[in-house]
């Protein structure tokens, strides 16, 4: 199926329905509501236990319409692979209750739950070849119990167990490439998006929905109340992390990699990034500049390796 303009995609079927308990301004709903306006109504969801599973689905409430099977949160990637088997086995037999030419099986875990104590039943999934797409909605840090630092959490960035105060100045290590990791997993698709950019992420939903096989779909969600940002802005701060290249939008399929978006040549210094957010704001004390320095550099090599690996330079 094509991308559609945004007149089309929003006549679409809205599948997470209003009245869930999202924070205002959360930019984790929006990036739920986009991904099922373009998956449709044949589509199973599973939800590892993080913010979005949690504000969607308050017993005895929930805002999905598809079918949604919780899950603990280190096996959301073997639970939705197992409903996928089960579904082409019935295919497979005849015996499907609900005949369906295709169904699409979605796995959506916050970084928490995939970058730490779901990856190993994500690398599980991957490498059976499952027919899925998992998608890990990345707000950097365990925000539902209290802003806890993952392997997603930025350099610096301050949380509740790498906190910013005599001793450290957030955490002091940049964060794992969990994008790469599922790269090597050589699977068909995996790609990079924000909920910004919604033509790119509709267009890479599409991709990995068709492809036959596993796709991985890595999507930063500014979290207002883990970032610390006035909630009107959550949209600007997912494109700006794209323009200083924080957040580069890009895919790899079947292991070729593409820039899907070119910041303005003039991109925004990371700085301009770090101020608008409260997680940063230690940074900004003096004695702390070599910090900024420090994340500027590791934007800038991670940017040359990727342009590199995408025959960009
Ligand atoms: C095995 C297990 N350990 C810990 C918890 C408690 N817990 C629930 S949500 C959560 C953090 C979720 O973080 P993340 O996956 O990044 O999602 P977010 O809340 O940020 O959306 C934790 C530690 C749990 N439910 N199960």
């Amino acid at each position: 199926m094509a991308v559609v303009n945004l007149q089309t995609l929003s006549k679409n079927e809205d599948l997470l329905t209003g009245g869930h308990r999202a924070c205002a301004g959360c930019t984790g709903s929006n990036i739920l509501r986009q991904i099922m306006l373009t998956a449709g109504r044949d589509t199973v969801v599973g939800g590892a236990t993080g913010c979005m599973e949690v504000v969607t689905t308050i017993f005895p409430y929930t805002a999905w319409k598809t079918p949604f099977i919780h899950s603990a949160f280190e096996n959301c990637a073997a639970t939705v692979s197992g409903a996928e088997t089960a579904y082409r086995a019935l295919k497979k037999r005849g015996e499907l209750p609900v005949p369906r030419e295709q169904i699409n099986f979605i796995a959506f875990g916050g970084d928490g739950g995939t970058y730490d104590i779901g990856l190993q039943s994500l690398s599980g999934a991957m490498e059976r070849g499952h027919n899925m797409l998992y998608v890990c909605y990345d707000n950097e840090a365990y925000m539902n119990t209290g802003i806890q630092r993952s392997g997603a959490t930025p350099f610096g960035a301050h949380t509740s167990t790498a906190p910013a105060g005599k001793v450290k100045q957030g955490k002091d290590r940049h964060r794992k490439d969990l994008t790469k990791i599922m790269v090597a997993h050589n699977i068909p698709y995996v790609a990079q998006t924000t909920p910004f950019h919604w033509k790119d992420l509709q267009m890479k939903v599409r991709k990995a929905l068709d492809v036959e096989g596993p796709a991985f779909l890595n999507i930063l969600m500014p979290c207002t109340v883990g970032w610390g940002f006035d909630p009107a802005l959550g949209m600007e701060l997912a494109k700006m992390a794209t323009e200083c290249n924080f957040w580069p939008l890009f895919e790899v399929e079947n292991g070729e990699y593409k820039l899907t978006y070119k910041p303005k040549a003039d991109r925004t210094p990371i700085e301009e990034w770090l101020k608008t957010q409260v997680r940063f704001k230690h940074l900004f004390k003096p004695g702390n500049e070599g910090l900024i320095v420090e994340i500027q550099r590791w934007v800038d090599d991670e940017q040359r390796k990727l342009l590199k690996l995408c025959g960009e330079a």
